[in-house]
């Protein structure tokens, strides 16, 4: 299965690393040390060198609670970022935003992939988006980043996501998004309890009846760190989550993951590269 992404082409019957780089000064995970250019950039070619094939660049934090970012603020993280990095590294760059303005912006300055964690709901994405002629990442969140956490309920969370990702697919399509550039993510962490989150990696290849690669970001997450939790119920903190998210980022890749997005980049690269030898090998179908 081959994924167009403007002048690049994803080979998916491999899965594929998506490494984080966050430009966003309050991001949980890597303490906003990488807001500055060159950082950012060195960041990326690491991540490149240690296999991700894809750079996820993303200008607005969407952890719990966190707040909303400006569109002049967005763009101010994120293009310099993308121009640069296809100016320099030989990677595919996606864009993690929602904004239709950020997304046009990213096209012209390089970007190959949307990922959009709104899944094209805001005003004019969807229209910019089938414009770029990029494929795009739809991924379910219920409500929204400041509150999602606070009581999310479903009545069978694998149905009602499946439900939601099926009418959006249909969606984008009517409005002239082909199929083959679609993706689809189950958005773990955003308005999921951890029961939710669990039950929709457990049955990560229901997803896959919607007959688009999906994609997986669990990486660092609190369903790793309450997973890990300590002997007082106290969640693992989240520099201490590698190994765990490693663990999940492979669950999500044997249940069907095509590309899996994480910050420890190498370390579940390995992983899928043993996973992939024991394929090859017979011994795993
Ligand atoms: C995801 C994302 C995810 C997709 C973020 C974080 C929060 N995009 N952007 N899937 N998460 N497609 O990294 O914890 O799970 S930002």
């Amino acid at each position: 299965m081959k994924l167009h992404c403007a002048d690049r082409i994803l080979d998916l019957t491999v899965a594929q690393v998506m490494g984080v780089l966050n430009t966003t000064p309050d991001s949980f995970s890597d303490g906003g040390q990488f807001s500055d250019l060159s950082a950012a950039i060195k960041q990326a070619e690491a991540m490149h060198i240690d296999g991700a094939t894809i750079i996820d660049v993303g200008g607005e934090s969407t952890r719990p609670g966190a707040e909303s970012v400006t569109l002049q603020q967005e763009m101010d993280r994120v293009i310099p970022v993308i121009e640069n990095i296809a100016a320099n590294i030989d990677v595919c760059i996606s864009v993690d935003t929602s904004s239709a303005q950020v997304m046009s912006e990213a096209e012209k300055a390089g970007a190959h992939i949307l990922n959009d964690v709104r899944a094209l709901s805001r005003d004019g994405a969807l229209e910019v988006a089938v414009k770029t002629g990029l494929p795009v990442c739809l991924m379910h969140m219920q409500g929204e980043p400041s509150t999602m956490q606070v009581n999310p309920s479903y009545s069978q969370v694998v149905n009602d996501v499946f439900g939601f990702l099926q009418a959006r697919i249909s969606e984008c399509e009517s409005a002239g998004l082909e199929k083959s550039r679609i993706l689809i993510d189950p958005g773990f962490g955003f308005g999921k309890s951890m029961a939710h989150n669990y039950q929709l990696l457990g049955q990560l290849d229901r997803f896959l009846d919607l007959g688009v690669p999906v994609l997986a970001g669990l990486s660092r997450k609190s369903m790793i760190g309450s997973a890990l939790q300590g002997s007082q119920g106290e969640a693992r903190p989240v520099g201490e989550r590698l190994h765990g998210s490693v663990a999940g980022a492979l669950i999500a890749v044997m249940n069907g993951a095509k590309i899996v997005r994480v910050h420890d980049v190498k370390a579940t690269s390995d992983a899928l590269r043993v996973f992939k030898a024991s394929q090859e090998y017979g011994l795993i179908t």
